[in-house]
């Protein structure tokens, strides 16, 4: 049965789609878990939610490529508010916009291991709480780029390919316990993703030019109304674009 004041984790919630989650899932009365490796914002923001909303937060710095690290924030999550949830496997990034033969290792690794060696860690650690509580939900947050691969993407498009197939077989693995599983799959939105891929504020700038695109609170909402449908109801997927995106790579630009 759903607790009344349910725990959830969140990955990357420092900036982005993570905080804009924490953010709505504490209006609505959800304790929080939140990590990421920027240790001073999650708690920044823990601070704040928990003050301005009167729930139970946790902050802890994680990096979720490191299986110690997701295990000792998971544990320590589950042992400060009494259990855990909900898991939203949320941490990722892109690295460059190389062709296939010329991605350098280093953004190869971070993609592969964040995007989908970080979302496994995360469901690892996260998914005997959810089992213990006899009630659960994993978010996994896919991407357009899972949908419709594009050139300068074959790696981070690769990751979320695989983030769908996880998502699906998760979905199949639990399979006759309460634990809905979704994969909330965004377009273009703006937060620190493109800052993070191309390392140049100018160009992350001008990736959003002439368009309105989703911003992190428009993720959110998505979020928030998947997990408050009545428990028997799973979203499976959600593929959510902005208007002016009709698909990975036609988008509309006004002058
Ligand atoms: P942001 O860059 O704003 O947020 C990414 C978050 O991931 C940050 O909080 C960052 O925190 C965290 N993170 C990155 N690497 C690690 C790590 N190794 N361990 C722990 N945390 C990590 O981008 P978004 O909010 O846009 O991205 C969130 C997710 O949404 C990603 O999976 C991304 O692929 C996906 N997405 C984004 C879209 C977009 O257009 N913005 C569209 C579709 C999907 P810190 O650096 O502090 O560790
Ligand atoms: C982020 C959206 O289109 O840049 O996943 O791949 S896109």
């Amino acid at each position: 049965m759903r607790p009344e004041h349910p725990v959830v984790l969140i990955t990357g919630a420092s900036s982005g789609f993570g905080e804009a989650m924490a953010r709505a899932l504490a209006a609505e009365g959800f304790h929080l878990a939140l990590g990421a490796r920027r240790l001073d914002r999650v708690q920044a923001l823990a601070e704040e939610l928990a003050e301005a909303h009167g729930v139970k937060t946790y902050a802890a710095a994680v990096d979720v490529q490191d299986s110690a690290s997701v295990d000792a924030f998971t544990a320590g999550a589950a042992q400060a508010l009494g259990g855990i949830h909900v898991l939203i496997a949320n941490a990722g990034l892109a690295s460059g916009t190389f062709k296939m033969w010329e991605t350098p290792d280093a953004d190869l690794e971070a993609m592969v291991r964040t995007n989908i060696e970080g979302v496994v860690k995360t469901v690892r650690a996260g998914l005997p709480h959810l089992r213990k509580a006899g009630w659960g939900h994993v978010f996994f947050i896919g991407s357009v780029a899972g949908h419709q691969p594009y050139e300068g993407g074959s790696v981070y498009c690769g990751t979320k390919f695989a983030v769908k197939a996880m998502a699906q077989s998760l979905r199949l693995e639990v399979n006759g316990e309460q634990i809905r599983v979704t994969s909330v799959d965004p377009g273009m939105a703006e937060t620190e993703f493109s800052t993070v891929r191309l390392k140049d504020d100018n160009k992350a700038e001008a990736v959003y030019k002439g368009v309105k695109p989703l911003s992190a609170h428009d993720v959110a909402e998505c979020v928030r109304w998947c997990l408050m449908l009545p428990d028997h109801v799973n979203i499976d997927q959600m593929l959510v674009k902005c208007v002016d995106q009709a698909s990975a790579q036609k988008v509309h630009r006004r002058a």
